[in-house]
């Protein structure tokens, strides 16, 4: 049976970190980040470091374009049309991302699942204690930092169609390393007509976020906010972990 579940955000019962990141983050800034353009940000506003993913170039922190194969919207348009069209810059920036402007070379990483080369690195063996308590297995592990001023504008992640709680799916978890009240991630459960539900994400906790759902992120700090995205492989230990 597929899970018609749609929880939005939800915090999970996890007892939130509280270890000094500044070596984590002194060493991203030396590795440097990877740039993601988006409609609403440019020159590394928003940007990415892989530790898990589809290459072991921590700067490649996309996935294969088969992951977004043909389906049908609940309306039978077919929104997305095969793997080749996941080439077209056009296609997915107007047809199938509404918003959200997808890099050709973000979407098409073509390699196994792997951890980066960055992963056991000294400096990052603190982030090991932060995914210890999630009882799964990963697929993309990212850090991902919105500049002070940046914000992504609504859009949804539903072109990936790994995105689900059922056995196998992909469940994202978000982890705040560095954050100010300014930070914040608003879902709109009903559609894009519908509320907003504006949250903070709190430093060290853990946030299930259903970014197959519309969603956007602003931060409008003086300081950039920097996320841990965790993609767990769903099974029912997480799967109650986050519905509980
Ligand atoms: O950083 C986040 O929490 C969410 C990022 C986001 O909007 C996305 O990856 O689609």
């Amino acid at each position: 049976m597929a899970l018609g579940i749609n929880p939005g955000i939800r915090k999970l019962k996890i007892n939130p970190t509280g270890m000094d990141l500044s070596k984590v983050f002194n060493h991203i800034e030396a590795l440097g980040w990877t740039s993601v353009n988006t409609r609403s940000t440019t020159d590394g506003q928003w940007g990415m470091l892989s530790l898990r993913g589809y290459s072991s170039d921590p700067r490649k922190a996309g996935k294969p374009a088969e992951e977004c194969a043909p389906r049908l919207a609940n309306d039978g348009e077919v929104i997305f049309t095969g793997p080749n069209v996941a080439l077209s810059k056009e296609f997915v920036k107007e047809k199938v991302y509404d918003g959200y402007e997808f890099e050709v070379e973000y979407l098409h990483e073509g390699g196994e699942l792997q951890n980066c080369s960055i992963r056991y690195g000294d400096v990052f063996n603190i982030i090991e204690d932060i995914l210890e308590p999630l009882p799964c297995e990963f697929q993309r592990i990212r850090f991902a930092k919105l500049e002070a001023g940046a914000f992504l504008e609504p859009h949804t992640d539903a072109i990936d169609q790994s995105f689900g709680l059922n056995d196998g799916s992909i469940a994202r978890i978000a982890v705040p390393l560095k954050t100010n009240p300014g930070a914040t991630f608003s879902s709109f459960p009903q559609g894009l007509d519908g509320a907003e539900r504006k949250i903070h994400l709190e430093l060290g906790h853990y946030y299930y976020t259903d970014v197959k759902g519309w969603h956007c992120i602003n931060n409008t700090g003086n300081e950039d906010r920097i996320h841990l995205l965790i993609d767990c492989v769903s099974n029912k230990d997480i799967r109650r972990l986050i519905l509980q």
